[in-house]
């Protein structure tokens, strides 16, 4: 690990950054939505399948067991990232909606009953809405929302008072993608286990930004996706509490997660493979692991200063010109400022600055309800990595104040 990070050196890993984009050196801006990858993730995926391609878990020679000895290794090394206890509690899925969907479906279709109470927020991605919506609609549970404050935080006593012997499971976002909020999920955790409901966390943006430890938070699930901790895309993990994991029903059926077929009975293999029906998606398993080294050699602590002090940096900056409103000050922020500018919509203004090579996301971020609390339609938003760089935001701010310009003075021109 680095002690203080050299973020020019960090750059350089990451071959994507070095280009011009219409004209001007690129400033990507959107890691929340995918972070990029650094050479030696490309490296891995190149390595594997030019090493040692072949199928998992089933071939008796050499590159089949190099492969599966890949494999298995991003799983321990998994384990170590997100603080589990055991290697057989983590479950490869394509990301965090295929391991939220997993949840729903396997423990939710056994466990969850009518009239139970099944507890999200007000913040959540639509991948922690609907797949609970459906479970619902199944089995005549009732979704409750936690609300959250006109700053963007949950409101904690509102949880605790919706709290009761009904409610059966509690699953809420650890950080929003959409205001950077990070919410109080020792709270929240302790609050549910009084009344037995099981957590599950999103951990889709809390974990490229700060270590976890689920042993430590006590949660029963915590979900994240590869692509946004520099690793390849259809690569992520579900952590479930051993005993709860065995407990659920498969997900989905096929080879790989049986012990043995006949025509009238079907016995399932043991933890992890349960949940691993079919060919999984070896290479950017695989490369998962140089990904979460890549992060372990920076630090998980380096990554947060740097991004926290760029945070700070750029909302005072942004602040500071006129007709910008900060959509989301929680007091607890990491990494993502949502904006919107007076008299410009959300996406045009992404285009002002996509012609400037500055990339941002515009829109709801998959979090239509939370904008409906808002009482907007979506929003600007940049979100940071550890590869950003003060000089970019110094970039982005004279761009939103050239565009800040130009309007208000239109503007003063029709009036
Ligand atoms: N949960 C949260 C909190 C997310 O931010 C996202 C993706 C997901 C779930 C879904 O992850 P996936 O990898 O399964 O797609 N968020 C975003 C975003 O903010 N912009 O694009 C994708």
């Amino acid at each position: 690990m680095l002690n203080s990070i050299d973020i020019n050196k960090i750059r350089e890993e990451f071959p994507v950054l070095n280009q011009e984009v219409n004209g001007f050196p690129l400033v990507y801006f959107d890691n929340a939505a995918t972070s990029q990858k650094p050479t030696e993730v490309l490296e891995a995926l190149n390595g594997y399948y030019r090493g040692y391609n072949s199928n998992v878990h089933r071939g008796a020679h050499t590159l089949a067991a190099k492969a599966t000895d890949a494999f298995e290794a991003t799983r321990e090394k998994v384990r170590d990232f997100v603080g589990a206890a055991h290697t057989e509690e983590i479950i490869f899925t394509k990301g965090t909606t295929e391991a939220i969907n997993l949840v729903a479906y396997s423990y939710g279709r056994a466990f969850i009953k009518e009239g139970d109470e099944i507890m999200i927020s007000a913040m959540e991605h639509h991948s922690n809405i609907v797949p609970w919506q459906v479970l619902c609609e199944e089995k005549g549970a009732v979704l409750k929302i936690i609300p959250v404050s006109s700053e963007g935080e949950l409101d904690y006593e509102a949880f605790e008072n919706l709290l009761s012997e009904k409610t059966k499971f509690v699953a809420v976002v650890h950080v929003s993608n959409s205001l950077g909020t990070v919410n109080d999920v020792q709270r929240i955790i302790a609050a549910a286990k009084k009344v037995g409901a099981k957590v599950l966390l999103d951990g889709a943006q809390s974990s490229p930004h700060f270590n976890i430890d689920v042993q430590a938070l006590d949660c029963d699930f915590y979900v994240f996706s590869g692509h946004k901790i520099y690793g390849p895309t259809g690569i992520g993990a579900l952590y479930g509490k051993k005993e709860i994991l065995e407990a659920m029903p498969p997900f989905l059926g096929g080879g790989e997660m049986i012990k043995e077929v006949t025509f009238a009975k079907t016995t399932y293999n043991e933890l992890p493979y349960k949940f691993e029906a079919g060919t999984p998606n070896i290479g950017d398993t695989v490369a998962l692991k140089n990904a979460i080294e890549f992060i372990e050699r920076i630090g998980k602590d380096n990554i947060a200063d740097h991004e926290n002090s760029l945070l700070l940096y750029a909302t005072e900056k942004m602040r500071a010109i006129p007709g910008i409103r900060l959509v989301g000050t929680a007091k607890n922020k990491v990494s993502v400022i949502s904006f919107l500018m007076e008299g410009v919509h959300h996406f045009d203004l992404g285009m002002m600055l996509d012609a400037r090579g500055i990339a941002i996301r515009t829109g709801h971020h998959c979090t239509q309800p939370l904008m409906n609390e808002f009482g907007i339609d979506g929003t600007a938003r940049l979100s940071l990595a550890v590869y950003n760089t003060k000089e970019e935001i110094d970039t982005f701010v004279k761009a939103l104040s050239n565009i800040a310009n130009r309007f208000s003075k239109q503007k003063q021109k029709i009036s």
